[in-house]
């Protein structure tokens, strides 16, 4: 009786094992991808030499057949002066799914205003230890040149500390100066982000047509007033950035152009009253500033 329950255990492993062996046989057929490794091809659009601008390039790595298993593709800067993270980005590793047939990268470039060079970087996408893929390593290289932006930003301060009649006056809060742009005519082109009440005053040109422009100053409010008979200046100092070409430039109005404390102000009827500051010579995307 023993033995009969032994030998019918028995035959039902063999049983299990016969099963669990066919099912194993009928899985194999499937198993055509292992074979052999995939080819890979990139694509690759960045332009050799490009301005420093915020753009984003994809790239892609598109295989001939898919893998059982992901395919990871390690990309890194090889060479070149420009710094991942602040002139561009790229990404560090495509990684193409298992039954994927492809994979994206990002190549970034960063707009900035500080002036430099050109700057260059190589990219080396993959590397020698690329498994189950057949892609030899290409390197890639991209010159970033500096973006000049076509526009002026000019400040305009006369603060500083005098003595009238004794006491300690701030020019910021007793003198206000506003800046007009006139064309070589003579006409106010009603250009006005200089003309208000602070101090220092600011002003952005942007746009402008070729040709000279002329930036006068006039005496809009004056509580600096000795009465002494002493005259105190007023003289404007011009902070001029170009981004991309220059950067708080400074210019010094002349002295002998300075508006000063006997120059009627709006209030006395100085409407009309201007002294010059700079002249403003636009080429193209060049702004060229001269001291009046
Ligand atoms: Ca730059
Ligand atoms: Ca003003």
């Amino acid at each position: 009786m023993i033995n009969k329950k032994i030998s019918s255990y028995l035959l039902f492993l063999a049983l299990l094992a016969t099963i669990a062996s066919c099912n194993k046989e009928d899985y194999t057929g499937y198993s055509t991808l292992t074979a052999t490794d995939a080819k890979g091809t990139l694509s690759w659009s960045v332009p050799t030499a490009l301005t420093e601008t915020d753009t984003t390039f994809t790239f892609t790595v598109t295989l001939d057949k898919p893998q059982i298993a992901d395919v990871h593709i390690f990309i890194s800067q090889t060479d070149g002066n420009a710094t991942q993270g602040s002139d561009f980005d790229v990404t560090g590793e495509i990684i193409i799914p298992a039954y994927a047939t492809s994979g994206t990268g990002e190549f970034k470039v960063f707009g900035d205003a500080e002036v430099e060079g050109t700057e260059s970087v190589t990219i080396q996408i993959g590397d020698n230890s690329l498994s189950n893929l057949d892609l030899e390593p290409q390197t890639h290289t991209v010159q970033i040149g500096n973006y000049v932006a076509p526009m002026l930003d000019l400040v305009f301060d006369w603060g500083g500390t005098v003595t009238v009649d004794g006491t300690e006056v701030s020019l910021c809060t007793a003198v206000d100066i506003d800046v007009y742009v006139f064309d070589v005519d003579e006409n106010d082109l009603g250009i006005y982000g200089a003309a208000t009440g602070a101090c220092p005053e600011h002003l952005v040109l942007d746009g402008m047509d070729d040709g000279d422009y002329y930036l006068w100053a006039n005496l809009y409010v004056n509580d600096a007033r000795p009465t002494d008979g002493s005259v105190i200046g007023f003289p404007v100092t011009v902070y001029a950035t170009q981004p991309g070409l220059f950067e708080n430039t400074v210019y010094n109005q002349s002295e002998a152009n300075a508006l000063n404390s006997s120059d009627p102000d709006y209030a006395t009827d100085g409407a009309n009253t201007f002294k010059p500051i700079v002249k403003i010579t636009v080429s193209g995307s060049n702004y060229t500033i001269t001291v009046l």
